[in-house]
Formats: C-alpha cells, structure tokens, sequence
C-alpha cells in the first residue's frame, strides 16, 4: 500500500526564512533518502536539502525564489507499505531490516561527524522551532557555506578532504566529483616537492625560459636537508634581530699577543674563540638565553651546560658542529676545537654526534666581510649572534674622536621568549665583556 510522506525542511541551526536558489527535482521523480532535494541559501552560507526518505515526488510545496525556515514541507513522497518507496533500484528490492540497518549507520555517521565549522558564527539567536515536525539533521563534517550535495560531501569526507578549500566549478561554484579529485591531485603533487609550507601562501611558478636560457642545478645534500629546517625556524619562530657593536680593541691586542703562544699548543686564536668565552659569560648572567620553549609552549627549558654551536661555511653548505661545555674549557682549548670542527665540517666529517646538542650558536661572518645581518634561529634554540667584520672607526670620547676596533654584532631573538629590553641589556653586557679583556679571560 503506498504512503504519502511529507519531508520537510531540517535543523538548519539558527536560519529562518531562508531563500530556495536550487530545486533539484520535479514531479514524478524519484527520490532515494540523501538525495539532494533543494539548495538554501543563506548570506552566511548555502546548503543542500536531502530528501529524509525514498519515493516518487507526487507534489512540490515549493518553488525557486521560495523562502523556508526548519519545519517547512518541501514536498510529498509517496512510497510502498514499507517505507522503501518504488525508487531508486538499488533501494528498491532491499528488505526492510537491511534498510533499516542502512539508515541507522547513516545516522551513526552523521552523529560521529565533527560540527560544521561555522556553526558557531551564525546569528546567535535561539530557534523557536521546538515542537517542529522532526526532521533529520544536514549531512555535517564540512562548512555549511560549502555548495556541494550529499554525496560530494561524502566522497570529500571519506578522501579527508576539506571542501572549504575546494573551488567548485559547477553552477554557481557548485562544488563536483571531480573538482574534489582534481584537488586531491594537486595535493599529492605539492607533497611531493620538498619544504611545501601546507597552509601558507604559495610563490607563483613561472616559466623562466619565455625570458631567456636557463639550467637546472641540483641543490647539494646539505643545503636539502638545512633548508627544510631554516624554513621551520623562519616559520614558526618570530624573529627580531638586535644590533650592536663591541670596542674590541683591547681584545684583539691581546689576541694578537696570545696568538704564538696558542700556535705552540696547535690552535689558531681567532676572533671567534673570545666571542664564544663571551657569548657563555652573558649565557649565565641571562639564563632565558641558553633555553628552549617546552613543545607545550607554557614553560621554558632552561640548560645549565653551555654547548655552543658555530655555522661553518663548507663547499657542500653550510653546517654547524657543537663545541661542547665551553664553561671548562680554557680559550686555547675553545680555539683549537673550534679549528679541528671547522677542518672537519669542509672535509664532510662531521658526525652527527659533532653537530648535536648546541644550546645557543653563532654565525662568524667576520673573515668574509658585510656590516650586519639578521641570522635564522637555529631553533629550539631561542638566539643566535651574528659576527660581522671589525672595523677601525672614530669614537666620540672626552672631548674627542679616538680610533676604535668596533666589532659588529646582530641578535636574532625568539620574541615568544625573549622581549626586546632582554635582548639589548644581553647585547650590551657581551659587548662590554669583550671590550674588557681581564673579564673575558679571568
Ligand atoms: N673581523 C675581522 N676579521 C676576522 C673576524 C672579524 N669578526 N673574524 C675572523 N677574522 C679573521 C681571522 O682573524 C683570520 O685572520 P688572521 O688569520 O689574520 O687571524 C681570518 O679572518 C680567517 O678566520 P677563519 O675563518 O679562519 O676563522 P674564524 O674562527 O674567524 O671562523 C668559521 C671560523 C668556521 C666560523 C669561518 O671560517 C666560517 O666558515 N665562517 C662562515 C660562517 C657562515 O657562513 N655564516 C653564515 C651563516 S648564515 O647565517
């Protein structure tokens, strides 16, 4: 015996009055439960209306421009005895028990799915729809502003693929089958190139070769995996730099007094062996230095060891091997590592071991020359010091213009931990230790 079963507008949150923009289907269709009836739209989102049960469409209540609200009857289906509708084939020899069973893993389905995201951003305002004709709830798991059917939905939910971030090109930005694959497939495409950055916004390709001849060169083994771990820093730490300079000319005085004598003992005594005795002294005396951010973000790891990293620049890249508990060691020991490291880091040598465990590093730029630069952290690490070239320059002192050996120094600084008067009293404090020589060796 056939039934005349009204299906009426869902749960549509807090939407009322809402403007019919689509109507799927017309008299004497048939229908199964899912398929899309009408498309709502609101000026927050648009929204397809599935059918609540199968069966052949014997009247249409309403039409394109029509407005509905939760509760409105769409349409009347008429169906067989038992529920199942003459329509569609697939549905229509079921049993009873097996279309019961289907439906209430539908339902399961829906309600394991996670909200519509912007749910929560329509008007805030109660429904007062209690005691409404219970109507099912719209598919969930997408964006509700999302113009796609049923089973786009479906298909997008079950390729995890977030329909917020497909564009569609059906009517009306309708969103497809295939324009869901074709998403998938650039997806997969991007994963393949190396340090995609997933939610950032991408550098547009071009084809270089409409301007002129080109050539693709490979990038060394080491600039692959660096670069992915650069880009992770630059990303995700807030970088500030700190400029100073330190007087190093007392310093390097004795620097070059020191210099046959760490020779007999095989060291090489250059600048950076003093800078990096200076760089443990200010680590002491500003501990939020020689730390790292806790993964959960509310607490700090504060090191009491001072291992201290030094960027090699090397045929193949750059590296950076670990002199380890600087705080023991003498500073012609600290330079004759920091030579053996170097010697180790060109000739491709370094173990891992050599470039492990460094809890602040830096960046000697000064036998190759520039002014100031701003280094990339070498997170979790939260500073790093950039060196740059000493150069002789008149300083304004008593009354008068001295010569002075100034020593350009650039701090990047992870500005989640360290706040800018922080970084420039650690600044100031290591410039007035290597301008005094006593401190610095004592
Ligand atoms: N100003 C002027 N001269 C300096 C200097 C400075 N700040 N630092 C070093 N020099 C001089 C040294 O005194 C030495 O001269 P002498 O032989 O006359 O004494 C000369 O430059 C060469 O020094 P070096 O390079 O052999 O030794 P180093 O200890 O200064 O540096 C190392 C070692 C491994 C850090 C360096 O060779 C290097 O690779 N630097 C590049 C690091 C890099 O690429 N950083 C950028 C990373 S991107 O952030």
């Amino acid at each position: 015996m056939a039934n005349k079963n009204e299906v009426r507008v869902p749960d549509i949150g807090d939407f009322e009055d809402v403007e019919i923009i689509e109507v799927h289907v017309q008299k004497g269709d048939a229908v199964a439960v899912e398929d899309p009836l009408i498309t709502i739209e609101t000026d927050k989102a648009s929204m397809d209306v599935p059918s609540s049960a199968a069966g052949r469409v014997v009247e249409l209540k309403v039409g394109k421009g029509d407005r509905v609200s939760a509760g409105d009857v769409v349409l009347l289906l008429e169906s067989d005895g038992d529920g199942d509708g003459e329509k569609p084939e697939e549905t229509a020899e079921k049993k009873p028990e097996q279309e019961a069973g289907k439906k209430s893993e539908k339902e399961s389905e829906q309600k394991a799915e996670p909200k519509p995201a912007d749910k929560s951003e329509a008007a805030p305002k109660k429904r007062e729809s209690e005691g409404l004709p219970a109507a099912p709830p719209l598919p969930e798991g997408t964006p509700a502003h999302v113009h796609a059917g049923p089973s786009v939905r479906k298909f997008a939910r079950e390729m995890g693929v977030d329909l917020g971030r497909v564009s569609g090109s059906g009517v009306k930005g309708r969103i497809t089958h295939e324009d869901v694959k074709v998403w998938v497939k650039k997806a997969l495409q991007k994963e393949d190139r190396p340090a995609a950055g997933a939610a950032l916004p991408e550098v547009p390709e071009i084809d270089f070769t409409k301007f002129g001849h080109t050539e693709l060169k490979g990038l060394s083994r080491v600039q692959r995996i660096a670069g992915p771990r650069l880009h992770a820093s630059w990303v995700n730490l807030p970088h500030v730099t700190q400029f100073d300079e330190a007087d190093i000319t007392e310093t390097e005085r004795a620097r070059k007094n020191l210099k046959a004598d760490a020779e007999k003992e095989g060291a090489k005594l250059t600048p950076l062996a003093f800078i990096i005795r200076a760089c443990v002294k200010a680590l002491r005396e500003f501990p939020q230095f020689n730390a790292s951010l806790h993964p959960d973000g509310q607490q700090l790891i504060v090191k009491h060891y001072y291992n201290i990293g030094f960027a090699v620049d090397t045929p193949g890249g750059l590296v950076v091997p670990v002199i380890r508990g600087v705080e023991g060691k003498s500073l012609f020991q600290v330079a004759r590592e920091l030579g053996e490291l170097s010697v180790k880091a060109r000739d491709g040598k370094l173990s891992s071991a050599d470039m492990q465990g460094g809890n602040f590093t830096i960046s000697s730029l000064g036998s190759r020359g520039g002014t100031f630069f701003t280094p990339i952290i070498n997170a979790p690490e939260v500073a790093i010091l950039g060196v740059s070239r000493h150069a002789m320059q008149p300083v304004w002192s008593d009354g008068e213009f001295v010569p002075r050996l100034m020593l350009p120094l650039s701090l990047s600084y992870d500005h989640r931990v360290i706040d800018g008067a922080a970084a420039v009293r650690f600044t100031r404090y290591l410039a007035e230790i290597l301008s005094d020589v006593d401190r610095l060796l004592a």
